[in-house]
């Protein structure tokens, strides 16, 4: 089963962890995903445990370790972005997400034909793409 290294936004804003909740858990059916802790309500307390240094020693064992990164970038978060360009540097597939309906994706990730850019107006159009993808 490949490894997903999934990338939502935290401290960038929650409004889409119920979201990234419900991409994870279908990706759980055919795929390993490494950051299931992204779609979690209950974040803000399990947060408080951990030190800064620690999560980014976790998180870039788990790029590097990925068979691919899918980012869901409706909510712009400057933590996703970073994974994003670490992922690149390291060769790993990268495959972007967004509500076109809702944001404008930045010029940063548009412009760069190394990602692979989804723009989507319905969640249910998401779906498929990752089954390509896995
Ligand atoms: C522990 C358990 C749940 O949450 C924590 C502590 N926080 C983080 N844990 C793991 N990864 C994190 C945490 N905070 C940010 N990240 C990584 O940065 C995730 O992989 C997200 O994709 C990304 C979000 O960045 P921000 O800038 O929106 O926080």
């Amino acid at each position: 089963m490949k490894k997903i290294y999934f990338a939502g936004s935290i401290r960038g804003g929650r409004v889409d962890a119920e979201l990234y909740g419900r991409l994870i858990k279908y990706m759980q059916k055919t795929a390993v995903v490494l950051t299931e802790h992204v779609g979690s309500p209950h974040l803000n307390l399990l947060e408080q445990g951990k030190r800064d240094i620690e999560i980014y020693d976790q998180d870039t064992a788990w790029l590097r370790e990925s068979d691919v990164l899918i980012a869901e970038c409706t909510c712009p978060s400057l933590g996703v972005g970073y994974e994003l360009a670490y992922a690149e540097a390291k060769g790993k597939p990268c495959h972007i997400f967004y509500d076109r309906t809702k944001t404008q994706l930045s010029a940063m990730l548009t412009g760069n034909p190394y990602f692979h850019i989804h723009p989507y107006e319905k969640e249910e159009d998401i779906y498929p793409v990752i089954d390509s993808i896995i």
